[in-house]
């Protein structure tokens, strides 16, 4: 990651500031809600990237949509889990964001959503940029600027 101490971190690509791929939990289209809700448990997550298996970004999970989607009259139908796919509840109105993005962009998009997924120029996930790392650069450069 770049340190700035002025504000040129705000014209810096997002491509600098990404947690890679590799590193954020994830499930893919065709997975049932019964794995996504175990998936989203187990990393602690409140939602998590839809891939395709070609590492396309097609959408957002969060447990909000699980529970929504299994919400019967009288009570949560548990059973319903491994009926239904993440295609058929997740969220698809998600911001583009590209890695040649500037951070700018970044900035502005968190204040409404807790973080953005990022696409490189082939429409592959390359990771995604969180408000915790764009609060730290913020802070780096409120602290060193006084
Ligand atoms: P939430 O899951 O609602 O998490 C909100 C904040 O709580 C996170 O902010 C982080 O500061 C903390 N947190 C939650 N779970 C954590 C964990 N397992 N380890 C460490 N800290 C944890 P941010 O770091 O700004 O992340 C914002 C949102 O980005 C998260 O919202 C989550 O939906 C997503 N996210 C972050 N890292 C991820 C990853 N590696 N894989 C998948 N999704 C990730």
């Amino acid at each position: 990651m770049i340190s700035v101490n002025n504000r040129d971190f705000l014209f810096v690509p997002i491509a600098d500031y990404l947690i890679p791929a590799e590193k954020v939990a994830h499930v893919q289209i065709g997975n049932y809600a019964e794995h996504a809700l175990l998936v989203l448990t187990k990393t602690g997550y409140s939602a998590i990237p839809v891939l395709d298996s070609h590492n396309r970004l097609k959408g957002l999970l969060g447990i909000g949509m699980i529970t929504d989607a299994i919400l019967g009259l009288e009570r949560i139908e548990y059973e319903r889990l491994d009926n239904i796919k993440v295609d058929e509840i997740m969220q698809t109105d998600i911001p583009n964001v590209k890695t040649t993005d500037r951070f700018q962009k970044g900035l502005d998009l968190l204040i409404n959503h807790p973080f953005l997924c990022v696409t490189d120029e082939d429409g592959i996930f390359a990771g995604i940029l969180t408000r915790r790392v764009v609060l730290k650069q913020f802070k780096k450069y409120i602290y060193t600027t006084q």
